[in-house]
């Protein structure tokens, strides 16, 4: 079939953008959703189940060799795995697998699906990798919500380290970035509130439902009064009781459940408080919210006068003296979506410090250990209106695209430069000066908007006026004419306009000292610690409270007083450590159509993908690079058994003579390094492999000669 043909896009010699496109769509049409360029896996989201899957697939795919099968996600999980126990290289080493692709591409799923495999490729069935794969089902619950994009989009990034001794995982830690808090008090059209509310309240038992306080879902303003069909509810039910199962697997223990669910019981309710002005300056809560503030304060285990006051007015104390300032109505509904804001974003750190300490490696502290890393983060977005957390969200895309390129074209090429290989340049586009545009120290848009922020008199307007009197020349911003605080960044995937409205709150993410009072004073234990943390460890706290505290405190101490935008920033330089510091593996998502649906092929939104991609020069230096660069030290010492000769000094003219001997071909060599082509490590792993297997021969018919 043709399609089969072109299963290795770098291996053909001619292909321009066209063919590209044709080759791609040809497999796509016949379910053929994953293609190989070289090392990198492309993968079409099919948004249709594919009998792909499957245990007997999984079991094809372990120890094979890539070019023996259709490409597919699990070769990619075995080659990480097997190079991280050092069977493709040298030695052990740390890898990455980093996935891209924008909203609905298909990343979570190639997460989940990499996930499985890599412990099915552990082989045992410990407790702890049953404990690791009902993380996502977690986390996608309290992380995850509908968009326009994506029906189950991550709201959050993610980056899943997996930590193994030998061959067997040991444990494994979450590192998250930026949940969309917003979400919790305000979701556009056609969007949803955090998966989690809707499986609660469709899954309770009636008398739970009861404890919890919570009553029919339509009535919640910040589900937007819309509830689901009666087949969707029955799903968010199913899911709710998979979820609580997934809980007591990771290791949470009963109560700590109870206070969770009360405490978003407590967000659902404090969303419907309303407020009405009084005769004199005061605001009061509406008649017909004196109920859920009620209902609010039981839950949150606080005071209902306490709540009240913090809602409508802020106290706050200059000079050794308590100023009582009113809250408008504006100010009153800001207080009440900060509370609900921050303490579902609390519960979400919380959850994933507690499974990190869940999941935490129990081994001795002087055993090494390898890890395999997956990212899974928030895709490129451009939606109707875009805000704060759009602008994030897609700054991390940016991040990653510049690592890819970083890679694939600026390393590589670098490499032939230093050593001397003739090479004729490959060009791509190069995203760095738009990360400069948002990271450059101290006039990038980062830095601006914290100069902004630290004015508590700047108006967004202010924030963007800077920021077109700073950029409008540059080629990767664009002035926009309007009333409204809008601008415009030419990203590596498109334009995107962004409304900075709202943006230096969100950038402040302050929590005014008298909610933190209120919540700190909360008798549901959970509440209380999550926003405890400046209290002293050496507290007459018990011991269950002291020791969430402390986790709480690790979690939130360190980055406590840095601007959203800067701990954003901080933790983006750390991934790309981590990343830089491990061999990469990439997986291309592309979403087929805009409309989610199975068998459609949108040839514009394909081809706009591939080119913002970069994924024609991608297969140009595939085919005509060489992206496995071993120095000569390397190459002997792991190889040198080809020539039966252990002791082989570790030079250049050794790998000469193991090359030799191998019959390799293709390769080039530079002044302290081997080029070789990306198919060339696999088929010096299969001699290897040969060689292995007459080894146990021979072993085996000298000890049967021997009895
Ligand atoms: V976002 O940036 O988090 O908004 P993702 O993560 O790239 O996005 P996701 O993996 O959530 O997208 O995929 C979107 C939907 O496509 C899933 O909910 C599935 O319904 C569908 N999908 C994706 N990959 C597959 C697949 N391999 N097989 C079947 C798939 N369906
Ligand atoms: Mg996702």
């Amino acid at each position: 079939m043709g399609g089969l043909l072109h299963e290795d896009l770098a291996s053909l010699s001619d292909l321009d953008e066209q063919s590209l496109l044709e080759s791609l769509s040809q497999r796509f049409k016949q379910d053929r959703i994953y293609t190989y360029i070289g090392d990198i896996l492309v993968a079409i989201n099919p948004f249709k189940y594919l009998p792909f899957y499957e245990k007997e697939v999984s079991e094809r795919y372990k120890c094979h060799e890539k070019t023996k099968l259709p490409p597919h996600i699990f070769a990619v999980a075995d080659r990480a795995y097997q190079s991280m126990l050092g069977r493709l290289s040298t030695g052990p080493q740390n890898q990455c697998i980093v996935i891209s692709g924008e909203s609905g591409a298909g990343k979570t799923e190639s997460t989940k699906l990499l996930l499985r495999q890599i412990m099915e490729l552990c082989k045992a069935n410990s407790q702890l990798e049953q404990q690791i794969l009902q993380v996502n089902p977690l986390l996608e619950a309290f992380g995850n919500a509908q968009t326009v994009m994506n029906d189950n989009s991550s709201r959050f990034g993610k980056y899943i380290q997996l930590r193994f001794h030998n061959s067997s995982v040991k444990g494994a830690k979450i590192n998250e970035y930026l949940l969309e808090k917003s979400r919790v008090v305000h979701q556009d059209e056609g969007e949803r509130n955090f998966h989690i509310f809707y499986c609660m309240l469709a899954g309770i038992s009636p008398d739970d439902k009861e404890m919890y306080g919570l009553l029919d879902p339509t009535q919640y303003r910040y589900l937007n009064g819309r509830y689901g069909s009666e087949d969707t509810v029955r799903t968010w039910g199913e899911k709710y009781r998979y979820l609580c199962n997934a809980m007591d697997m990771v290791g949470f223990e009963e109560q700590e459940k109870v206070d969770m669910m009360t405490i978003l019981a407590g967000i659902l309710s404090l969303g419907n408080i309303m407020f009405e002005p009084t005769e004199t300056d005061a605001l009061k809560v509406t008649e017909k919210s004196m109920g859920w503030l009620k209902a609010t304060a039981g839950q949150f285990g606080v005071q209902e006068e306490e709540l009240l006051r913090s809602l409508i007015c802020t106290l706050s104390v200059t000079r050794g003296e308590a100023i009582r300032r009113l809250h408008n109505q504006q100010q009153a509904e800001d207080a009440r979506d900060s509370i609900a804001k921050v303490a579902y974003g609390r519960v979400f750190g919380w959850i994933v410090s507690k499974v990190n300490e869940l999941l935490a490696p129990n081994v001795d502290l002087d055993i090494e250990l390898n890890e395999i890393g997956i990212l899974d983060i928030f895709g490129f977005e451009n939606f109707a209106v875009n805000r704060f957390e759009q602008l994030c969200i897609n700054l991390a895309n940016e991040q990653l695209q510049y690592f890819f390129n970083h890679h694939i074209f600026l390393m590589e090429q670098n490499e032939y430069k230093q050593e001397g290989i003739e090479w004729e340049t490959i060009a791509f586009k190069d995203n760095k000066p738009i990360l400069d545009l948002f990271l450059t120290k101290p006039i990038g848009i980062l830095s601006l908007l914290d100069e902004q922020s630290a004015f508590p008199q700047a108006s967004d307007r202010d924030f963007v006026d800077k920021l077109n009197s700073k950029f409008k020349s540059s080629p990767h911003y664009e002035v926009v004419r309007s009333h409204s605080p809008l601008f415009t960044v030419v990203h590596y995937a498109g334009k995107v306009q962004y409304n900075g409205g709202g943006f230096l709150e969100k950038n402040r993410d302050t929590i005014p000292a008298s909610i933190r009072g209120l919540l700190i004073n909360s008798v549901t234990p959970l509440l209380s610690v999550l926003f405890s943390a400046t209290i002293s460890r050496t507290g007459t706290l018990m011991p269950r409270k002291a020791k969430l505290m402390q986790m709480a405190d690790d979690n939130f101490n360190s980055t406590r007083k840095q601007s959203v935008g800067a701990q954003f920033k901080h933790s983006l330089a750390v991934l790309m450590e981590k990343m830089f510091a491990a061999s990469p593996h990439f997986v291309r998502c592309i979403k087929p159509n805009g409309s989610k649906l199975p068998d459609l092929v949108d040839n514009k939104m394909i081809m706009d993908q591939l080119r913002y991609n970069g994924l024609l020069e991608t297969i140009r230096i595939r085919r005509d690079g060489f992206s496995w660069r071993p120095s000569f030290t390397e190459f002997a010492q792991r190889y040198n058994i080809l020539l039966m000769k252990p002791n082989l000094p570790l030079t250049k003219e050794s790998c000469m003579s193991i090359l030799n001997t191998a019959e390799i071909h293709g390769w080039k060599s530079g002044s302290s390094r081997l080029f070789f082509k990306y198919w060339h490590q696999e088929e010096l792993a299969r001699q290897l492999e040969r060689l292995g297997k007459a080894a146990l021969v021979i072993q085996k018919n000298y000890r049967a000669l021997r009895c």
